[in-house]
């Protein structure tokens, strides 16, 4: 069995300043994945690396003009220019990892998964080597080009390996019931049924503004947990949070019981 895990964007980067790792963060948390001595999956978000070339060229449209081809070499050469430093922070860890760039084993259609090669991270898991992919520009069947980011690849990745648990490392403390940045009365979700997430994800507005998506990523969380996955979202900034949802000890954060639907 193996354990997925993603390490958000904006936790392994500062997500206000281009191109900027957050190298303490990111070198502690390669050192928790190794400690737990599990068998993982390591997916990467793209925060400041990605997102604001990606924004620039409005490569979530699709393809509609020339210009957008430099925005998105420059995009996928940034996001593998993050990977290179987060394969970097594992191997010091002791973990050998190896890149899959997304824009080489799969293909969207109007943004949705429509291709999808898993036995390249079959082949490396086999070999004990540890896979590593990430937010990534790719080819979309429809659109010519769109983003996968992150959280796709956390959900294709479990309809395909069926892990034993999903770890989602964030940069809060786990989901909350609204925006916890602008609303004082939001409250953290220790334990939400997949109903009290579906509310989260339609409810509440003012999580659709922030820059990270969490919308996005609940519906990820839930549609994972559909699949009969247990789904624990941790804060990465506070230590020992990662390593403990890795070993399955209890350690702040939410939990979502996987259901069989
Ligand atoms: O940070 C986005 O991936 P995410 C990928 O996981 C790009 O949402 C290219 C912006």
């Amino acid at each position: 069995m193996m354990i997925l895990v993603k390490l958000g964007g904006s936790v392994i980067t500062d997500k206000n300043k281009q191109n900027t790792v957050r190298r303490r963060v990111l070198n502690r948390l390669s050192k928790e994945i190794e400690e737990a001595e599990k068998r993982v999956i390591i997916v990467h978000g793209a925060g400041s690396f990605g997102h604001i070339s990606a924004e620039h060229y409005a490569l979530n449209k699709g393809y509609v003009d020339g210009e957008q081809k430099k925005g998105f070499a420059l995009t996928h050469q940034s996001v593998r220019l993050l990977n290179n430093i987060v394969l970097e922070s594992l191997i010091k860890a002791g973990i050998p990892a190896i890149s899959l760039p997304p824009l080489s084993f799969l293909r969207l259609k109007n943004k949705k998964l429509s291709y999808f090669d898993g036995s390249w991270f079959k082949d490396a898991l086999k070999l004990g080597l540890t896979p590593v992919t990430f937010g990534d520009v790719v080819i979309d069947r429809k659109m010519g080009f769109s983003i996968c980011s992150g959280d796709l690849l956390m959900v294709a990745l479990s309809a395909e390996f069926k892990p034993e648990r999903a770890v989602f490392v964030i940069d809060e403390e786990g989901v909350y019931s609204a925006n916890p940045k602008l609303e004082k009365t939001a409250k953290l979700l220790k334990n939400p049924s997949l109903d009290e997430l579906k509310q989260v994800a339609t409810s509440s507005n003012s999580y659709a503004d922030v820059t990270g998506g969490m919308m996005g990523k609940v519906d990820s969380i839930s549609n994972i947990a559909a699949m009969g996955i247990d789904v624990w979202v941790v804060n990465g900034n506070k230590r020992d949070r990662t390593y403990r949802a890795l070993i399955g000890k209890k350690t702040k954060g939410t939990i979502v019981k996987g259901v069989k639907t």
